[in-house]
């Protein structure tokens, strides 16, 4: 039986340089790994709680010395000597923690031990992440990439959070290739219309446009350039991210500079999806409104793909209820919005027995940890959602499928 022999937490940065927890692990077997946690910008009220310290002279209140000092202090502790078990270590902590959404220690120390948990077991059976977590399938998933951003991602005036491209060519390698021309060909186009090619927080362009259609259209018109059809070889997907896009007095909601009722936007959803090749919209209305995504799931749900991320937190409570009213067909999945790998695979679990697709995703503020790309082979998930074709925290999970996609073909061999 492996057992945890130390463990240490420090403060990092993530990609939109803010603080965010690092945890090392070591077990008497030698074995040393470590993880980082991710962070979001537009997030689900329902999320567990990522601990910041609040003191305002230091990274304007934005720094985890907290959360480093509980895992140094409090987890640690109570972890050494523990077999490495992951439903028991992550029972302790919640245990440790006491709260309903982990707000004394902090989701953000709880998910940096949990990681290393999976990574320490899978190690320790001579796995890679991805064959430790199979249960005998597995599968690469189909890639969302970011190529437009917009939301609260970037400062450009275009209202949805995530314009992504889905190419469902054949291999990893193919869609990283499709989607990386797509990418640069759409700078192309940008920098000929004299659009700006900055880049928002996941890496994709953040030009300023007249409208949501508009950014639509630039992508199809880089699709068709890039040599791919749309629609045919690359699909759309999108982010709404409506939270944001919500105004709770006037039950309005605010896109392209115009209010728009919740019956308002079902019908734009249902024109856009009849005029673009769009096959996934995920969180089109805000996160209360239940009864909205029941009724865009029975009016669209047979064609397209509706993706419940701030609506679900991750949070297999919160899926059930969903999956009673029959609201949405497809979960976003992000470890930190719940805390622990254990509640995150009983949320997996829950979907998958539902029928519902799972779609496993970055944040916004990311690191180079690959994890989400090593579960989603491993646990078979069918879809993941990383970002830009740029961007060494983006890119880095790409490479990462690339890599054992070729360990699988057995393109690896070193001799
Ligand atoms: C989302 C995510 C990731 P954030 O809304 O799906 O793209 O953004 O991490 O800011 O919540
Ligand atoms: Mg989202």
């Amino acid at each position: 039986m492996t057992k945890v022999m130390g463990l240490c937490a420090h403060e990092i940065l993530d990609s939109r340089g803010n603080p965010t927890v690092y945890c090392e692990m070591l077990t008497d077997n030698g074995i040393l790994v470590n993880a980082s946690v991710p962070s979001g910008a537009s997030t689900g009220a329902k999320e567990a709680l990522e601990l910041r310290d609040g003191v305002v002279s230091r990274y304007d209140g934005k720094g985890v010395k907290r959360a480093v000092t509980n895992v140094n202090e409090i987890i640690k502790p109570e972890i050494l000597g523990m077999t490495l078990d992951q439903k028991a270590i992550d029972e302790k902590m919640l245990m440790l923690d006491g709260t309903m959404n982990k707000s004394a220690l902090g989701a953000n120390a709880i998910l940096a031990v949990s990681l290393c948990t999976m990574k320490a077991l899978a190690k320790s059976e001579g796995k890679e992440i991805y064959e430790y977590l199979s249960n005998g399938n597995i599968s690469i998933p189909v890639a969302m990439m970011n190529i437009l951003n917009g939301g609260m991602h970037a400062n450009n005036g275009v209202d949805i959070q995530e314009f992504m491209i889905v190419p469902t060519v054949k291999t990893i390698h193919e869609r990283v290739r499709c989607g990386a021309e797509i990418f640069h060909k759409l700078a192309e186009i940008l920098k000929k219309k004299g659009l700006n090619t900055g880049l928002g927080d996941e890496g994709g362009y953040a030009p300023k446009l007249v409208s949501n259609t508009e950014a639509l259209d630039l992508i199809v018109e880089a699709i068709r350039k890039a040599g791919y059809i749309p629609g045919k070889n690359v699909y759309i997907a999108l982010d709404v991210a409506a939270n944001s896009l919500y105004d709770e007095t006037t039950k309005t909601y605010k896109l392209d500079n115009t209010k728009m009722s919740k019956e308002g936007l079902l019908s734009y959803y249902k024109y856009i999806t009849e005029k673009y090749p769009i096959i996934s919209i995920e969180d089109p209305f805000e996160e209360q409104d239940l009864e909205s995504l029941t009724k865009m799931t029975a009016l669209l749900g047979d064609k397209l793909i509706i993706v419940g991320d701030d609506y679900f937190v991750t949070n297999s409570k919160v899926l059930n209820e969903a999956i009673n009213q029959k609201a949405a067909n497809a979960i976003l999945l992000k470890a930190n919005q719940v805390g622990t790998i254990t509640e995150m695979l009983e949320t997996i679990n829950l979907a998958k027995s539902n029928g519902y697709k799972t779609i496993i995703s970055h944040r916004s503020g990311e690191t180079t940890d690959t994890f989400i790309a090593d579960m989603a082979v491993g646990l078979n998930l069918g879809f993941i959602k990383t970002g830009s074709l740029s961007r060494s925290e983006r890119t880095e999970k790409y490479n990462r499928l690339m890599l054992i996609e070729d360990k699988l073909l057995g393109k690896s061999n070193l001799r």
